[in-house]
């Protein structure tokens, strides 16, 4: 049965209602009074995201109302946390305003620990710590007032985005469909912020089975930022870069707890400290190895010298911390404990369903940690995501295209997990930048009034473009006995898995211990375009949830694809620790200390690779 259609037409469409989406709502309705702000959300906006199970720390936060640190030392810290490449104007621009989101969340209702003079308790340099289970519903919900319930659309999956058939280099808008009613949805904008965070589960997991689904960070963030803009030839940068999380094993849980505010360290099986053990190897990456604190990529890599040496299990000592922490004081070491807990139940609850599920006390053993796969983001440690202008008061003219976070396509915006070169955002750094976005996203609509184009033909062939894998179905079921295995078809599952098999065998997955070459590249590219092929051909959905599933599997593709142009592309090992190019095992800082940057082109199917210079900003 054919969906029905409807349009919804705005002045500014968010996509994607996480953390920086919902900043972008609440921003875009400030500075828009008159304006029609339209959210879009493929899951319940109140719990979507990577914020969805809550957080117990706020990881930026400068305290620069109590003098605590400036965003000069923030960029400074990313900086060297990146091994030296980011762009500075956009960090800064986070940096400086930060503080004044964190203050909106606390009056909103965010718990946040205090001193006993009111200062917030620092979990570290640049991290506080939160009550954070209901982060989500709070953030969620102060976006939804801002716009009204009437101009937030749930469960609608954006699949396309739509250019200006009048202006081929301008964005018009978005289609998609319901996730629970037969219906396709056009929304037509002025300008657009596309907010859907990173990219999760494109590589083999390490849970299987039964666990298969449980990973660090959102499985609802599926690449869709990435591909949605890259296919309407949106320039991106910085697509090599991964973040690879030294986890508790296989429930994910964080460990910046443990290491920041409860003062463990993390050993191998034989009790030795790889940061102490191990730290000659940080003199092959000067000026980075000498870094205080050692870069996350480069701690990565003094912990997994110690699993190649045969030396794992790596464990978290927390039973060592705890007894240090509480010094013998019974009533101390059950107040930590419950903490240790909490951390995870407000955050991570496999964790603590392990720790239950294993009889694990954690103040009398220790628990072990390990590498996650890879994940492509740029909000967290890590630095994927999309080219765009930086605040005019700060950027340079290389880095300065007349909208702050404004992406080389004309009237299009993003934020978060989506801006490229510009790490260490977190949740409160990625609600600031969709503030930011939406501030000039409306200067956008200001200064661009008119009508804008929609080309019908175009959205009618994407309408049977994205139900054909209902078709695909229905036409060929009778081919085989089981539905799940058909040689005229592949559901996503099956699509999936071989994605990840791809990705983990040829380009540094865990399985390699993220390790690849050129060749190894060049075969998983051809590989992956297979795997295009086949998606573009033969991709069948059962329901509405599998054809969810189906575009999420297109766009984590993609996202493969750009991941690997991108690696092959920059010969040396930028992040040792993330991945290592072995054809190429070095930091190469006179000849690649700068951003790789590609544009796939709409109208030729071409990819362009090329580079840009990183300009430092802060001494
Ligand atoms: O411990 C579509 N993060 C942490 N941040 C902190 O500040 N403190 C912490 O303690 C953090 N830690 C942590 C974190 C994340 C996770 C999963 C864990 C622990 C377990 C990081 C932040 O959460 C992260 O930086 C921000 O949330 C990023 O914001 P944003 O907006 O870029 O992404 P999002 O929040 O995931 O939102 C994306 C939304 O888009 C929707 N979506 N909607 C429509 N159509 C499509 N095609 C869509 N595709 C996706 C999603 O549903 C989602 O709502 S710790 O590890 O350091
Ligand atoms: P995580 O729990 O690993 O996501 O980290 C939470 C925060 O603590 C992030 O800001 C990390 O960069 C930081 N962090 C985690 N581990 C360490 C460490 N060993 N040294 C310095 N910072 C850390």
């Amino acid at each position: 049965m054919e969906p029905t259609v409807e349009v919804v037409k705005s002045d500014v469409l968010v996509v994607g209602g996480g953390m920086a989406g919902c900043g972008a709502a609440y921003e875009a309705k400030y500075w828009g009074k008159n304006l029609r702000v339209v959210l879009v959300e493929k899951a319940a906006t109140e719990r979507s995201g990577a914020v969805a199970q809550g957080l117990s720390a706020i990881n930026t936060y400068l305290g620069q109302r109590w003098g605590e640190k400036t965003p000069e030392d923030f960029v400074r810290y990313v900086r060297t946390d990146l091994m030296g490449i980011v762009r500075e104007d956009l960090v800064y621009d986070v940096a400086r305003h930060v503080d004044s989101s964190v203050h909106l969340f606390e009056e909103w209702g965010l718990p946040i620990w205090k001193t006993d003079e009111g200062k917030y308790v620092r979990e570290g340099p640049w991290q506080i710590m939160i009550n954070g289970e209901s982060y989500k519903p709070i953030v969620a919900e102060a976006a939804k007032t801002a716009i009204g319930a009437e101009n937030l659309y749930e469960r609608v999956i954006v699949t396309h985005l739509l250019n200006d058939p009048n202006d081929p280099g301008r964005v018009a808008g978005a289609v998609g469909f319901s996730v629970r009613e037969n219906k396709f949805y056009v929304f037509q904008a002025k300008s657009v912020i596309v907010t859907c965070g990173g990219a999760t589960l494109l590589f083999r997991p390490r849970s299987v089975g039964e666990g298969l689904g449980r990973t660090w960070y959102a499985i609802f963030d599926t690449g869709s930022t990435f591909a949605m803009m890259a296919q309407v030839g949106a320039e991106m940068t910085q697509m090599e870069n991964r973040f690879i999380p030294s986890r508790f094993k296989d429930g994910y849980g964080p460990v910046g707890a443990w290491f920041l505010l409860l003062k463990s360290t993390a050993t191998n099986a034989y009790g030795e400290n790889y940061m102490v053990t191990q730290a000659d190897e940080l003199k092959k990456y000067e000026p980075y190895g000498s870094a205080k604190p050692t870069p996350t990529p480069l701690r990565n890599h003094l912990m997994l010298t110690d699993i190649l040496a045969g030396k794992g299990p790596i464990y978290m000592r927390t039973d060592e911390a705890l007894a240090r922490l509480s010094g013998g004081d019974k009533k101390k070491l059950r107040s930590l404990e419950s903490e240790a807990w909490e951390d995870f139940l407000d955050m991570t609850i496999s964790q603590a369903g392990l720790w239950a599920a294993q009889n694990i006390a954690p103040e009398e053993q220790p628990s072990e940690i390990t590498l996650a796969e890879p994940y492509i983001m740029g909000s967290h440690s890590g630095c994927a995501g999309m080219w765009v202008s930086g605040p005019e008061d700060i950027a340079p003219p290389e880095y300065f295209w007349g909208y702050n976070r404004m992406t080389t396509v004309k009237g299009l915006f993003t934020a978060g997990d989506g801006v490229g070169a510009a790490p260490h955002k977190f949740s409160s750094g990625s609600f600031t930048e969709g503030r930011l976005a939406a501030k000039a996203a409306v200067q956008y609509c200001a200064d661009h009034p008119g009508e804008i184009a929609v080309d019908q033909d175009k959205v009618n062939a994407l309408q049977a473009e994205i139900f054909k894998p209902f078709e695909t179905f229905e036409k060929n079921q009778g081919a085989s006995t089981t539905p799940e295995i058909n040689p005229k078809y592949l559901l996503p599952k099956a699509g999936l898995t071989r994605l990840q098999k791809i990705m983990d065998d040829y380009a540094a997955g865990s399985g390699t211990w993220y390790r690849t070459n050129e060749p190894m590249l060049t075969r998983g590219l051809e590989l992956l375009g297979a795997l295009k092929e086949d998606l573009n051909n033969a991709m069948a959905a059962r329901n509405l949830h599998e054809l969810l599933r189906c575009w999420e599997l297109v766009h984590r593709t993609w996202t493969a694809e750009s991941h690997v142009r991108h690696m092959l592309h920059r010969k040396e090992t930028r992040w040792p620790g993330y991945y290592y190019r072995t054809d190429f095992p070095d930091v190469d800082d006179a000849n690649w200390r700068k951003f790789v940057n590609s544009k796939f082109d709409p109208a030729t199917g071409a990819w362009e690779m090329g580079t840009k210079p990183y300009l430092q900003l802060v001494p």
